[in-house]
């Protein structure tokens, strides 16, 4: 690959500006090392940093852009409301098309509320379940993250179900007091909270399948075990599916599971890459939001008409062609290589995928919590990572992240990071 030596040029500069450089951690290589490259250009699979080096891209930023970066359909319909306007602070027809597309797809989901980010929808899903149930406790599991929201940043106490330990500083310990951190995937772990707290807590927050620790999927035990355990003592289950959410099914992993939760959190491909969040569920339960209700939220730009644009394109794309079965296809096929590939140089590894997301990991699998998957071998991950850098593939850099396939990453693209992949690999095992 060609030097970065724009990159480094304009990173230093952004050093200067910005802390760390970035507006996003989880964008400063830190897990990996070295100095990220500077983008400047999206189109389908490819990006191109500001050397003008080629990547074929797996971050998709993060993970909206299931249709490729520039999607026709996306910009046609930017470049329509720009002829109307950007922002108007009221009601518009744009907001309507959204909302229709989000009920359509999320049976569970008879009315939504737009925000700017999926840190706001969690933030707001979660004082909506207080504020409907009257209750203070939350529960969330290790390895799974729902944005910055003060509450939520928990690390484990003294034992598996004692009440949350701030993990940032600037969150002060009232504000996690009421929340319970418990394992990924441990029904056991859940009863028990249950039993000495069930009367008091507002909800419990899931990823039905978790993207924050690498890809681990939700067992069907556990996740039924939410269910019926909010259920029955009078909870709310919040499924987090700002990455599932059309994302592994166009009606999201509960549609996958069969599992209807009380709210469900969106963000990331509803916004079809601009700044888009989303709670929404049963009526009686939304109407408790201001105006109608009494829990308060507000946002200057929530549904503002660009990014309703862009969301509505994206969804109406997703709704008609339903790629689902061809992203199914290719992922398959490119994780069953990648696997041969690493298996051939005799590099340990287990891949876990759901739909068009996986993870390869650099251990031996399978990886079921958090705990599992912080004993993979980061330091092999951070080689393989600069490795298919230079071979011009960009990975999302952390070993506990989801790759993300879109629809536009062909067979020759798949093909391309396989042949990139396998000579990684060797020099791994070299
Ligand atoms: P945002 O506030 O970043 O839009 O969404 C927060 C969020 C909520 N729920 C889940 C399941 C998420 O994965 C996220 C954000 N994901 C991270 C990385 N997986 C975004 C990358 C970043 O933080 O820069």
């Amino acid at each position: 690959m060609g030097k970065r030596a724009r990159s480094e040029q304009l990173f230093a500069r952004a050093q200067a500006l910005m802390p760390g450089g970035v507006n996003s951690p989880a964008r400063a290589f830190g897990a990996v090392g070295g100095q990220p490259v500077v983008l400047q250009r999206g189109d389908g699979p490819y990006v191109w940093d500001v050397d003008g080096n080629r990547y074929i891209d797996y971050v998709a930023s993060w993970g909206p852009l299931i249709l490729g970066h520039r999607h026709p359909a996306v910009l046609e319909a930017l470049e329509a409301v720009l002829r109307a306007g950007t922002t108007f602070g009221a009601p518009t027809l744009w907001e309507n098309e959204l909302a229709e597309l989000v009920v359509q797809a999320v049976p569970s989901i008879e009315m939504v509320r737009f925000v700017n980010s999926g840190t706001e929808a969690s933030m707001s899903a979660i004082r909506l379940a207080r504020g409907y149930t009257g209750r203070s406790k939350i529960v969330k599991f290790a390895g799974c993250y729902h944005g910055h929201v003060d509450a939520l940043l928990v690390q484990a106490g003294s034992s598996a179900t004692t009440l949350g330990v701030p993990s940032s500083p600037g969150v002060p310990p009232g504000c996690t007091s009421d929340t319970l951190l418990l394992p990924y995937n441990d029904p056991e772990a859940l009863e028990t909270a249950f039993s000495r707290h069930g009367d008091q807590i507002a909800a419990v927050i899931v990823e039905p399948v978790a993207g924050n620790m690498g890809v681990v999927p939700g067992s069907e035990p556990f996740l039924h075990a939410a269910r019926e355990l909010t259920r029955q003592h009078g909870a709310l289950l919040i499924f987090d599916e700002v990455i599932t959410g059309f994302r592994v099914a166009y009606g999201g992993a509960q549609q996958r599971l069969g599992i209807e939760p009380d709210l469900t959190v969106l963000g990331k491909i509803v916004g079809g890459g601009l700044p888009v969040g989303a709670f929404g569920g049963p009526r009686r339960i939304m109407r408790a939001m201001l105006p109608e209700g009494k829990v308060f939220q507000a946002g200057t730009l929530s549904g503002n008409p660009l990014a309703m644009a862009a969301g509505a394109a994206t969804l109406r794309v997703l709704r008609d062609s339903n790629p689902y079965p061809a992203l199914e296809r290719a992922t398959e096929r490119l994780c069953a290589a990648l696997s041969a590939a690493a298996q051939e140089a005799g590099v340990e590894h287990t891949i876990q995928r759901v739909g068009s997301m996986f993870t390869l990991f650099f251990h031996r699998g399978p990886v079921v919590d958090y705990r599992t998957a912080l004993e993979s071998d980061t330091n092999r991950f951070a080689r393989y990572f600069w490795r298919m850098l230079e071979e011009g593939v960009y990975l999302p850099c952390s070993q506990f992240e989801a790759n993300f396939v879109s629809v536009v990453h062909t067979d020759e693209v798949i093909d391309a990071t396989i042949q990139a992949a396998r000579r990684a690999f060797q020099m791994l095992a070299a």
